[in-house]
Parts: C-alpha cells; structure tokens; sequence
C-alpha cells in the first residue's frame, strides 16, 4: 500500500504526467523494456517512461516540458533498427510514434501521401497498391518499421539498386525540433530552391535535431511483373563477375547476395527447401523486368560456359519468387539468436572486388574461431558481415571482441572513402568509428547544426555523434 502511493505519488509528479492522460504515459516495467529498445542486444535499457502522443501539438508540448526540465528524448518508431538508435539507457522520456499512425490524405496529381510518422512502412506500400501505384523502398521489416523511422534512418533495403533508398521518397516533413518549434519543410515541391533544405538534414539525422512527425512521401509507377533469379557461385569475385555481366544485359531491380552458412541458418530457422540441388560457396539472387528473361537468360548462359556460375534456379510464377526472395530476407531473423555483432559497410561498386578480398583476408585472421556470414546488397556496394556469438562467449565479452577487432575493417573501409555504416544507422553501435566515414571538420560541423535544432541537447542524447 505505502510503495502503491509511492509510485503513484512520483508518476503524478512526472513533469510529463499534466501532457498526457495516465494510459498514454507508461512507467510499468513491461512498457519500459518494451518501448526502451530496439532489434540490438547490447546495450543497457533504462527509460524513465515512455509517452504516446497522439498530435503534433502533444508531441511539442512533450519536447518542450522535457527542455524545460533538462529530459533526454528518445524518439521511438517500430523499434527494428540495428545501430541501438532508439534505445534509451539513461532515464530518457521514450517518445512513442505508435499512436500517430494515420494516412492523413492522397494527391493523385502529384502522387503525393501525407502520412503522420508511426504510419507502418507495409501499410504505405498497401495503400499505394491499393491505387495501382508504388511506394518501391522495400525490406525485411516492413512490417513493423515506421516511416518516421525509415526516414530518421535515411532506410535502404532491397531494391536501392533501382529505387535509390527513403531520402529518395521524401517530398515534405513535418518536425518538431528541439526546441520545440514546428517547422514545415519542402511541402511536397518538385522544384523548391530557397535556401538550404532541413528535410534533408532530418533524413537520417537519427532523431539527434528532433522528432519527424509527418511526412509526404511520394509514389511512383507499379513496376512491370518480376521475376527472379537464384544462382550458385564459387567465390566473392564470381558474384562481382555475374554482377558486371547482368548489370550489362538489363536494368535491375535488385542485386543480392548470400554466403551458404547464411542459407544453412535459414534452412535451420525457417524449415526452406534448398534453391539448387547442390550447395554453392556463395548465391546472388537477380530480380529483373519478366520481359527481360531472355536476356538474362542469355548472360546466366554465358556466366555457366566460363565458370562462373554453377546452377540457377528461376522463377516461374509470383509464389516462387517470393520464396526464393524469402531465402535472403529471413537471414537476418535467422542470425537474430546468435546475438550477431553486425557490421553495414560500403564502398563504391568499382571498388567492391578489392575490397572484398580485403575484407577476407581480415576475417580469416580476426575472427578465426567465429562463425562469420556474408551477405548483403552487394549490387549497392553494401555488404552485411555478421559475426556470431559462440555460446561460451557472454554478449558483454563478445560485443567487447568484435568492437576492438573493428577499427582494422574500417581502416579497409576509410582507405576506400567507404561508409562505416551504409543504411543502419550509427546509433551507439557505430558512434564511436563515425571519424572512419567523416571528416573532424564534418563531425565539428555536424555538432554546430545539432545545437542550432537542439540547443539544449535533448534529443537523442549520446547517439551519433
Ligand atoms: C538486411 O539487408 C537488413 O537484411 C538487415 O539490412 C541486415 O541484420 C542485418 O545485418
Ligand atoms: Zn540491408
């Protein structure tokens, strides 16, 4: 009885609790650890309480309270990043997208949705189908991740290749920075010179200026039918080769490619047929146009004849290719279990093959008795190297192993002007290699504008920068 008043006593004196009715400001354990993270299992979750605005004017009233009493916000969309960039551990207020999650209206002649944040990826592609157009940025968590956090995360994903990645797709936002003011950017104009572009230092910005709170976001065409091709190749370089050589024949739609411990934890997870009848050392999977079969057909015919690939496996209907894309999305969801330490890095296309061997030469000498999957989108430069955790190791030894090993991959990756992280995010997980990927001019620069939207430093705190 005494704690029960006690609780009672502190939630109602939460700077927060005269914002939101009690339902809409969680401090219950369950809320906290579910709200308090994201897909990363590294980092100590300790949020202070987690609120669910359901307007642009609570979502001010929020940041503006939370400023006024020297609060951190963690913005928080459907929690599927992979950098720690929604994870709260150090008493922050949780500001939850999740009931902010309509379409508020559709401009046919600018193909244009206004969708408030907490708007789930899935339902915006859905919503365009539904109007025979496309919202084309795909990937695995679709599902569940927010537009707001696509956008705060600049999301990449399967089809980058043709598509470009969310920055692509952003006509106009709605912010709330943090200082509290609402600002419009862009509108959805085509042509808009004025001056310098916020919406664009808010894509990706990770919620360190402030919470994105609408956004429009453009459509474009439904692409022609597609089809899918899975073929087996010996070495990283044969990957590169077939890349080159279809890339040649036809447009892409998409270019992947996994290692075969990354199938066999698929086939372990997900109980999927093998695509060959024979195992392959590494697989790229090619979606293309239908109407370019043959072409590709031709160019896989050519790549057998010299060597390079070994067998393949092409769709013939809808179902199938959705099942032979299913072997490379679920990958991630396969690894999940054995706490991976994930590495998202990028370099130029020309410079892939080098890099790649580079790479390899690094983690056979690095991480000797660890588990390592290869994979990625490769066909944009962007490789995923999973490392995984042995059972004996705890996830505090191994994140400390791996983390100590990283420097020497992002020198290969600074040596080439790469990207330290390509589309997750640098969140906690990559803050401390940020000066890999830029300048200390850059980052100084990167710290000014930061102050300018958050001169108090709430927003966010300690991720990116
Ligand atoms: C993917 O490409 C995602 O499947 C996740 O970006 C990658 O979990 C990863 O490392
Ligand atoms: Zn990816």
């Amino acid at each position: 009885m005494g704690l029960a008043r006690r609780a009672l006593r502190l939630v109602t004196g939460h700077p927060l609790s005269a914002l939101l009715p009690e339902h809409r400001l969680r401090f219950d354990a369950d809320a906290l650890a579910t709200w308090g993270t994201d897909r990363t299992s590294s980092f100590g979750v300790a949020p202070g309480c987690i609120a669910f605005p359901e307007s642009v004017s609570e979502v001010q009233a929020i940041v503006r309270a939370a400023r006024a009493h020297g609060l951190g916000i963690v913005p928080s969309g459907g929690r599927t990043g992979l950098s720690g960039g929604a994870v709260a551990g150090h008493g922050e207020v949780v500001l939850s997208l999740d009931r902010m999650n309509h379409i508020l209206g559709f401009n046919p002649t600018d193909r244009l949705v206004t969708c408030q944040a907490g708007v789930i990826t899935q339902n915006l592609q859905e919503y365009a189908q539904a109007r025979g157009l496309c919202y084309p940025v795909e990937f695995a968590s679709a599902g569940s991740s927010h537009i707001g956090g696509n956008i705060a995360t600049n999301a990449g994903g399967i089809k980058v290749i043709r598509y470009g990645m969310t920055r692509d797709w952003v006509a106009g936002l709605s912010v709330v920075a943090g200082t509290g003011a609402l600002m419009h950017l862009n509108g959805g104009l085509v042509k808009n010179n004025t001056g310098y572009d916020f919406r664009h230092l808010f894509i990706g910005s990770e919620g360190t200026l402030g919470v994105i709170v609408e956004a429009q976001m453009r459509l474009t065409t439904a692409p022609a039918e597609q089809s899918v091709l899975v073929m087996g190749v010996r070495t990283l370089a044969d990957v590169l080769s077939a890349l080159a050589r279809l890339r040649a024949a036809v447009d892409l739609s998409a270019f992947e490619f996994f290692s075969e411990l990354c199938l066999r934890k698929v086939i372990a997870h997900k109980a999927v047929q093998r695509p060959l009848s024979e195992a392959a050392p590494f697989y790229a999977l090619v979606e293309f146009d239908q109407s370019a079969q043959a072409q590709v057909f031709e160019a896989f015919e050519a790549l057998c004849a010299q060597g390079l690939a070994l067998d393949g496996v092409l769709s013939q209907s809808r179902a199938q290719a959705r099942s032979l894309w299913y072997l490379r999305e679920a990958i991630s969801e396969s690894l999940a279990p054995e706490h991976p330490y994930k590495n998202d890095v990028s370099v130029c296309i020309e410079d892939v093959p080098e890099f790649l061997d580079d790479v390899s030469e690094l983690v056979n000498s690095a991480y000797p008795h660890f588990e390592v999957c290869w994979y990625g989108h490769i066909g944009d430069g962007n490789l995923h190297l999973n490392i995984l955790k042995p059972a004996d190791l705890s996830d505090a030894q191994f994140y400390e192993q791996c983390h100590a090993i990283s420097p020497a991959l992002f020198e290969l990756v600074q040596a080439r002007n790469g990207s330290v992280s390509a589309e997750h995010g640098v969140g906690l997980l990559k803050r401390d290699f940020l000066r890999y990927s830029r300048s200390e001019e850059e980052i100084e620069a990167m710290r000014g504008v930061k102050a300018v939207f958050d001169p108090d430093g709430i927003m966010n705190p300690g991720k990116l920068l």
